[in-house]
């Protein structure tokens, strides 16, 4: 799979298309697989997360992981994680109790696909899955940083993070929010697994204190550009080039960067979340190039 139609260097396409190749096989290895019982929970699982995606939580990873040195294989797991509790994510809130929606990344969604309560035990196992590799492997020197990015990857999930962002959301169906409470919203409920992925993938290498402060801001504000990106495509895209119905915020009377400010300061935002974005990685220099070349592709991405 490609990052769609837009103009990207050809090396950059390059190490793009060898991640997501490299990354299907490692996801196809950690997933139970479909003959092991309960062989429906299982196959489900795998529904929820192979062939589909464009993995750019996982690809943040492989950037940021890149940036420090670290080995490919510690960032693996890292990635691993964090994809399946994004696909957990969107496998609840395609649910009739949430969103409601029949298509995602192009298939119907898990519960149309299954059932209901399939679906609601394939968010659940996908998510205690993540958590089991991030305990089993070694991520990595010493235990104690382990931890922390264990505590990391909770947080960003759980109320204070992405669910906590998500009852906001459902919460504020049919309300006016203000500026700084959408904000609060999109930060918690996308931002918080944008961030935790550059975040894991470097603490997968050696990474100074300083340097994790200049990657968290530029993960927040690249988290917060993907949301507002994301606003823009529900009213501009199509169904097909999504692979998910487009137009469900406006449908649903949702609160979206686009109703507030109107599509042009909605993408006169994106872009200046964009430039502030790139200017965190300035210290960085060439070692950060991936990571602003994924920064572009999330700006201006069509799908
Ligand atoms: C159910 C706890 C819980 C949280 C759900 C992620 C989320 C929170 C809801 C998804 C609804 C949505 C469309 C949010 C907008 C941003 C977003 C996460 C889009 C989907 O991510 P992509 O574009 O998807 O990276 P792919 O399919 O490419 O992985």
């Amino acid at each position: 799979m490609t990052l769609g139609k837009i103009k990207m260097a050809s090396d950059f396409q390059g190490w793009i298309a060898a991640h997501q190749v490299r990354f299907e096989g490692v996801l196809r290895e950690l997933l139970p697989r479909a003959e092991v019982a309960p062989q429906r929970l299982h196959e489900a699982m795998r529904y929820a997360v192979l062939d589909g995606g464009k993995r750019v939580r996982p690809l943040l990873a492989f950037a940021a992981g890149e940036l420090v040195g670290a080995d490919v294989k510690r960032v693996n797991i890292a990635a691993a994680a964090v994809e399946l509790i994004h696909a957990y994510s969107l496998v609840h809130d395609d649910m009739p109790c949430m969103d409601d929606d029949v298509l995602r990344r192009g298939k119907p969604t898990c519960h149309v696909q299954y059932d209901d309560a399939t679906a609601l035990l394939v968010g659940d196992s996908l998510q205690t899955l993540a958590f089991q590799l991030l305990a089993e492997h070694r991520l990595s020197a010493d235990a104690a940083s382990q931890l922390e990015m264990i505590k990391l990857l909770a947080v960003a999930t759980g109320s204070r993070g992405m669910a906590g962002g998500q009852a906001i959301d459902l919460s504020s169906v049919g309300k006016s929010l203000t500026l700084p409470e959408l904000e609060f919203m999109h930060i918690h409920k996308t931002g918080a697994l944008i961030r935790a992925a550059v975040m894991l993938g470097a603490q997968c290498g050696s990474v100074s204190p300083a340097q994790l402060a200049q990657l968290d801001r530029f993960g927040k504000l690249i988290g917060l550009a993907f949301q507002v990106v994301d606003d823009v495509l529900d009213c501009e895209a199509d169904t097909a080039t999504l692979g998910k119905t487009a137009g469900k915020d406006a449908d649903n009377d949702k609160p979206t960067y686009v109703s507030l400010l109107g599509i042009n300061e909605a993408r006169n935002m994106a872009s200046r979340l964009h430039r502030e974005a790139l200017e965190t990685l300035a210290e960085f220099g060439d070692s950060a190039q991936r990571l602003r070349e994924l920064a572009d592709f999330i700006v201006l991405r069509k799908f």
